[in-house]
């Protein structure tokens, strides 16, 4: 009788001790095996942009303050050439937001943006990200897309980022930016295959939402075990 009382006892410290830090402390830290990404906050997913995201400067400000959370920042640009296959101006007879199939699958087909060197691929002005260590460019082969950071839609080509953060110790990424449907979605899915925790802050990015895709990516990351949280959950100074 007194043995088992004390077993409970013992297996309800165990649990308290094992809550995850959502749990204990109210709010996570992201210490130095966690990295912010930063996806494609550029002047071509915003108002005056080639292809603006609804509301996509808010998340400026939002990932400003959230940076400072963090000991690790990397960042990403969206970074075409001219005449990009993911553009619809390079497949005759084609609009933009339509679908063709390229060699590796299928590709939305996108107006014009982000092309290299151009003031419409550069960084939002207001993004203030003095700590960032890494800045990854992303889709510059002329025949391939790249939505993820780590992985080229081929899904053969590795754009590097998952080894650099392996070999950095860094185990979790905490997902932000443009579009949480696309780059930031591939971006946290591609995180869960190379063998990372994954959070999307959901308050720190905004979606393009075509023909449903917002939902069915965040079920689809929900399936992967990407961790949907907001910008209030982290412990920010
Ligand atoms: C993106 C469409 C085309 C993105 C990039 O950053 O989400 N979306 N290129
Ligand atoms: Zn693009």
């Amino acid at each position: 009788m007194q043995r088992r009382t004390l077993l409970h006892a013992g297996a309800a410290l165990g649990l308290f001790a094992m809550a995850p830090p959502l749990f204990a402390a109210g709010k996570l830290k992201p210490g130095a095996r966690a990295a912010l990404i930063v996806v494609d906050v550029q002047n071509c997913f915003v108002d005056g942009g080639t292809l603006p995201v609804k509301g996509g400067a808010e998340v400026v400000p939002v990932i400003n303050k959230l940076s400072s959370a963090f000991e690790n920042v990397v960042v990403t640009q969206d970074w075409h050439t001219p005449g990009h296959a993911s553009f619809a101006s390079a497949h005759a007879g084609q609009k933009a937001f339509s679908s063709v199939k390229l060699n590796y699958g299928d590709q939305v087909l996108w107006p014009d943006h982000c092309v290299q060197g151009t003031e419409d691929a550069a960084l939002h002005k207001d993004l203030s990200l003095p700590t960032a260590q890494l800045i990854i460019r992303k889709g510059f082969r002329k025949g391939i897309d790249s939505y993820s950071a780590f992985e080229e839609a081929d899904r053969k080509t590795p754009t590097g980022l998952a080894g650099y953060l392996k070999a950095r110790g860094i185990q979790t990424v905490y997902v932000t930016g443009l579009a949480t449907d696309f780059c930031v979605a591939w971006t946290a899915l591609d995180a869960r295959k190379a063998g990372f925790e994954a959070y999307v802050i959901e308050d720190a990015t905004r979606a393009i939402d075509l023909n449903g895709s917002l939902a069915a990516a965040w079920k689809q990351m929900a399936a992967k075990g990407v961790k949907r949280i907001q910008s209030t959950d982290i412990q920010t100074a």
